[in-house]
């Protein structure tokens, strides 16, 4: 099969094809009906802190609008919808219950469920409570234990109707982002905090999976962000040992506790002068290795890495945020990102769908344990623009997408057992430190009106999912033009 004739041979029945968002990104409706400050809202109003001075404040008012952004999932036809829920609309301040919080996501999965999608919930994409984060956040073990209390209120309000929970989306950018090098909220620069960061979400999840799978979850998993550590030239111990310590720290120390409930040993002694031995207490690795039924993996751009200092003259994995901050990379400041002189998306991270294949193989072979995978984020940010005939021809967003999906087909065929493939994002949103200035969306929005127009990327990606669904194959590259529906 040729590039330009992508196939749906590869996809199995019951493959689901949905897309994903995240609450802060899209709600808006900050402090509205007791909500209170999540650290991106705190966050976000410190000036620097986010490209634009640009806040989460409104986004893209889908608090507001989410009967309509529901009819535009069915008219897209997607299987399934990926949404968070936020800790602070659920428990404002993290203290008690906010039924009105609860009562906004009870409406979103009847309206779901009444349209034929499935809701696909995280419980945690990065909006702590700033309440929490008052209180030490997630350097603070106590973190650990109100997650688990948010967890149980939050099936016990859903259990009945939601069939797949997600503990944490991508615990490294909420730990080393976080706490490491503060491009992300709450914004502190401290390795140590980072480093008990990720052990605390660690532990967090664990003991949610524990109580969720008492309570009678069917489907409990977690996402994580993971990246193929490719080194600059394999030959040269430098670059190896370079891209050793990135794929501890971006990929293992997140992978192997889940799964095997034990950190990777190279990362323990990479981390020991960071503390990561005094944060575990007996029985932390067991709650932490609890069984999952799947794995989210949300995959974006490889990493070509080098123990030397950068000559290329461009950064190939492209920063993160309105300025540079310390490095994510606790104990790996070093590290380097050469760039391959790849095409890039507008935040600069090279395209390269084969690296998507190259991950769920190594995954697959590497990890015995490993259960069912979903992608539950891949997509693109493009600079879009809105033509003449009020339609988005995003033909590099298309692109993208189709040939990231056939990479996933390809790793299907390779024997990965991936389940399903949510693109990001369902809209354009609140793209973290960069503001609304980055648009991931298969859905265009107009930041001053709020209107929604599907582009191009999304009636493409409608069309190779119907064309998958009904065994239809090959499907003919070229977008249509009119309305799907
Ligand atoms: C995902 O993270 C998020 O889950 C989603 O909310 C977001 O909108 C989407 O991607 C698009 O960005 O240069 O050192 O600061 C993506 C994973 C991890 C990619 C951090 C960029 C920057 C590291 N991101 N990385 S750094």
């Amino acid at each position: 099969m040729t590039k330009n004739t992508p196939t749906t041979d590869n996809f199995p029945p019951g493959f689901i094809w949905g897309s994903a968002t995240a609450a802060a990104q899209v709600e808006g409706a900050a402090w509205e009906d007791g909500k209170e400050d999540s650290v991106w809202d705190a966050f976000a109003r410190i000036p620097g802190n986010v490209l634009n001075g640009d806040t989460p404040a409104t986004a893209v008012d889908h608090y507001h609008r989410m009967p309509q952004d529901v009819a535009l999932m069915k008219q897209l036809g997607l299987d399934s919808y990926r949404f968070s829920t936020s800790w602070a609309r659920i428990r404002p301040g993290g203290r008690d219950v906010n039924p009105k919080g609860l009562d906004f996501y009870s409406r979103l999965v009847d309206e779901l469920l009444e349209a034929g999608i499935l809701p696909w919930l995280t419980l945690y994409h990065w909006d702590l409570p700033q309440g929490l984060e008052d209180a030490g956040g997630w350097a603070n073990r106590d973190t650990a234990y109100r997650f688990a209390e948010y967890a149980q209120d939050v099936y016990a309000a859903l259990g009945d109707r939601v069939r797949h929970w997600t503990t944490f989306n991508e615990p490294f950018c909420s730990s080393l982002l976080g706490y490491g090098s503060g491009v992300h909220a709450p914004g502190r620069q401290d390795p140590r905090a980072a480093v008990a960061a990720v052990h605390h979400q660690h532990l967090a999840h664990g003991m949610a999976v524990t109580e969720l799978r008492e309570l009678g979850a069917e489907q409990i998993g977690i996402t994580l962000n993971l990246s193929n550590s490719i080194p600059r030239d394999p030959a040269d111990p430098v670059d190896r040992e370079a891209a050793r310590l990135f794929d501890s720290l971006q990929n293992r120390i997140f992978l192997e506790p889940i799964l095997r409930g034990a950190y990777p040993e190279d990362s323990l002694k990479d981390l020991e002068p960071f503390g990561l031995h005094d944060l575990i207490r007996p029985g932390d690795m067991e709650t932490i290795g609890a069984p999952i039924d799947f794995l989210g993996v949300n995959h974006y751009h490889d990493d070509l890495i080098s123990g030397h200092p950068d000559t290329s003259g461009a950064d190939g994995h492209g920063g993160g945020g309105a300025r540079p901050k310390a490095s994510p990379w606790v104990g790996a400041e070093h590290i380097t990102f050469p760039s391959r002189g790849l095409p890039r998306t507008a935040m600069n991270w090279e395209v390269n769908p084969d690296g998507l294949r190259k991950l769920l193989v190594r995954l697959s072979q590497e990890y015995p344990e490993l259960p069912p995978l979903y992608i539950t984020e891949n997509g693109a940010a493009y600079d879009d623009v809105v033509s003449g005939e009020g339609t988005v021809p995003d033909a590099d967003r298309t692109r993208f997408i189709l040939d990231h999906v056939q990479a996933v087909g390809a790793a299907i065929e390779q024997g990965a057992d991936v389940r399903g493939y949510f693109v990001w994002s369902l809209l354009d949103n609140f793209e973290w430190s960069w503001g609304y200035e980055k648009r991931f969306g298969i859905i265009h929005v107009d930041y001053q009106t709020q209107v929604r127009t599907i582009k191009d990327s999304g009636l493409a990606y409608s069309r190779f999912a119907a064309a998958a669904r009904n065994g239809n194959s090959p499907v003919p590259e070229v977008p249509a033009a009119a309305p799907v529906g």
